[in-house]
């Protein structure tokens, strides 16, 4: 699990709406949109929800501790879909104790292994690892117009990665995986019979839609970059050369958080 640093956090808030429209000019959808098709459910539900759904985020101290504007950048995205939010101002149990005294519905919250949203009257518990996957899936199945039958290489078998193959399996999709660690992808194969892909560099020249969920970096090169290629990346960092971004830009969608924790909420107002 990569960890972020609070430099790739900082400007989040400020920078919402004109990620939005960047987003909705690559995919024809916003980020609430694409929460809601990845959480299976209408984007009105999530926007009903949000009056009777106060959110907080709760910073915690465990492991390596408080990642600088974290808990601040969740909480944009949170207030940023509709929600009354806030950030509690004690962290760990009595930023739990405090958050649910303020009448919180949903807490958020990420120690160094896990990070999750909690629905607390429905009992309901989000990773991010999941909505992750689905957030990117549905923001890919926007880039590409329907991903039913479709040829995508799934890059990276780790959580997200798993994650995203099962979802882009219901999707009707014909799955490729990579993982430097064959053993991960074996167990795709034989639980989802996705496609093996044993060598990257020579994977990449035949597929053109391409979900990379490892953290590995420059991966992606210039001369993997097809004009209909389209790229969902929720590894960090991004796995593209310098070069190969500049070619693909305008058709590869990638965050540190927003998606994830978009996807989260729509997934817990249910
Ligand atoms: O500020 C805090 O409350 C910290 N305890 C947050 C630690 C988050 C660690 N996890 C990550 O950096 C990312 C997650 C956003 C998803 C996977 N890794």
């Amino acid at each position: 699990m990569t960890r972020l640093t609070s430099e790739s956090l900082v400007g989040i808030n400020k920078e919402l709406d004109e990620y939005n429209m960047e987003l909705l000019r690559k995919t024809g959808c916003t980020l609430r949109g694409i929460a809601s098709r990845a959480a299976g459910v209408a984007e009105t539900e999530v926007r009903d929800a949000s009056s009777s759904a106060p959110v907080a985020v709760i910073p915690i101290t465990s492991g390596e501790g408080i990642i600088g504007h974290f808990s601040q950048a969740v909480q944009s995205i949170v207030s940023y879909i509709g929600f009354a939010s806030f950030v509690t101002r004690e962290h760990d149990v009595a930023g739990l104790a405090e958050g649910i005294r303020e009448g919180a519905k949903i807490v958020f919250l990420a120690d160094d292994n896990c990070f999750v949203a909690m629905n607390l009257s429905h009992r309901l518990v989000v990773d991010n690892a999941e909505a992750t996957a689905r957030g990117y899936v549905a923001a890919l199945e926007c880039l590409a117009g329907g991903l039913y039958s479709r040829d995508v290489l799934v890059i990276g078998a780790g959580q997200v990665g798993r994650s995203a193959v099962c979802t882009l399996k219901k999707l009707g999709a014909k799955v490729a995986v990579f993982d430097i660690n064959q053993a991960k992808t074996e167990i795709l194969l034989r639980e989802y019979g996705v496609l093996k892909e044993e060598n990257l560099a020579e994977a990449l020249q035949r597929y053109a839609i391409l979900l990379d969920a490892s953290p590995a970096a420059e991966i992606i090169q210039a001369e993997h970059i097809k004009a209909n290629t389209i790229i969902a990346a929720c590894g960090i960092p991004l796995g593209l050369s310098t070069e190969a971004y500049s070619l693909v830009k305008d058709r590869l969608v990638h965050d540190p958080l927003q998606i994830g924790v978009a996807t989260m909420l729509a997934m817990a107002v249910k």
